[in-house]
């Protein structure tokens, strides 16, 4: 029998919906009797998404402080440090929202480097049809600007799946015409349409994503400069704060609160928030956590996990990602949190920057 382990990355921009897709994958894995290993990743630590898909039960392995691509040998290690836990038959591998070129730096290497181990799948990229249909040209409306639209573009170039999410949100009109103009500009993709927060129509995709291979024949042309420039346009927030409260408070509506309160700050000052995510967990040994995401400056706050009871207090994760500079992130941050009524916040951990040029560990071509 094979020891090789399939090697599944699911990409896209920030707030597309891969940690969703992701838990539906692993749940279906799981449900079929196969054993899943998940890797998050972020330029810094205290990870919303490690802590949602935890709270699932999931084995969940985070890289932190660099994309996977320059940080190539912390995702072997992460395998690892999976497999001696739990020895996964399928790893779930989410890159950071504003990452590309991930044919080049992981799947080549891993393939040609470690193809014993891996069988890499085809890379699927997620996109929202809100915002590509602005980036595509089919709707008016803010966009980021072009170097993060670069980047943006990139992203879908170079997979081999794109996975038109989001659909319960949109009519068939509208899919319909992304799908057209995504197969005219991205001819060598196939491409998919679900929902992965209802569990539509994501059949097709995970049987393709688990049988086929990826086309090895292409290789994506970028710049560089451009890339590492449009990364740099945003700004990044990720911040750990201790909450107490003499009184029981409502979490789910704190937060839900607390993220319109930073949205209208952000926007106010000009910032063009790609993904806001915060979450509250209230220790209180359960394992329920309240998580509420807003994607883009006309988002509603999306409770997304609820606790049942009120709390006293817990810890509150808050991951910020926006095109603005991250100075006033960190202004608009404390100033919302300033407000919550009765309820102490101590911040035990922030940090706040632009993205780093990103120097790949392999480039395989
Ligand atoms: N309506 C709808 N919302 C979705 C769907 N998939 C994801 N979302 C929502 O979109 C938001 C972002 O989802 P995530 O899965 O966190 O997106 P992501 O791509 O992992 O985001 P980053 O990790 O920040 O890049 C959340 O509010 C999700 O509930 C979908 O199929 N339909
Ligand atoms: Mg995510």
């Amino acid at each position: 029998m094979s020891d090789q382990c399939r090697y599944v990355m699911i990409g896209g921009f920030l707030g597309a919906g891969k940690t969703t897709a992701i838990d539906r994958l692993a749940q279906h894995l799981t449900n079929s009797g196969q054993r899943v290993g998940l890797i998050c990743n972020d330029q810094s630590s205290g990870l919303v998404d490690t802590a949602l898909l935890r709270s699932k039960g999931f084995s969940v392995e985070e890289i932190t402080g660099g994309c996977f691509c320059c940080r190539f040998d912390s995702l072997l290690e992460a395998a690892q440090n999976l497999t001696r836990a739990s020895a996964p038959d399928v790893f779930l591998a989410e890159p950071v929202g504003s990452c590309t070129d991930l044919v080049a730096t992981v799947s080549y290497p891993l393939r040609r480097i470690y193809g014993e181990r891996f069988s890499v799948a085809p890379l699927s990229v997620l996109i929202d049809p809100f915002r590509a249909a602005r980036i595509l040209g089919l709707t008016e409306g803010r966009n980021f600007s072009e170097k993060v639209t670069y980047v943006y573009r990139k992203q879908m170039e170079e997979a081999d799946f794109i996975v038109v999410n989001k659909c319960d949100m949109h009519s068939r009109n509208m899919l319909d015409r992304i799908v057209v103009a995504v197969e005219k500009t991205f001819p060598h993709a196939k491409t998919f349409i679900c929902s992965a927060k209802h569990g539509a129509g994501l059949k097709r995709w995970f049987t393709a994503m688990l049988s086929e291979q990826g086309d090895v024949s292409r290789s994506l042309e970028i710049n560089y400069d451009t890339y590492a420039e449009g990364e740099a346009l945003l700004g990044w927030l990720n911040c750990t704060v201790r909450l107490k409260s003499k009184h029981p408070f409502d979490g789910n509506r704190s937060l839900v609160a607390l993220v319109d309160d930073i949205r209208d700050r952000v926007a106010a000052r000009g910032g063009n928030i790609a993904h806001l995510k915060v979450t509250l967990d209230s220790d209180d040994g359960t394992g329920t956590l309240s998580v509420v995401s807003l994607v883009g400056n006309d988002g509603k706050p999306d409770l997304r996990e609820s606790l049942l009871d009120r709390v006293e207090g817990g810890a509150l994760i808050i991951n910020l990602r926006a095109e603005a500079d991250p100075v006033m992130l960190e202004e608009a941050t404390r100033g919302a949190m300033a407000t919550l009524s009765g309820i102490e916040a101590s911040i035990e951990h922030l940090e706040q920057f632009k993205p780093a040029r990103p120097m790949p560990t392999h480039r395989m071509t």
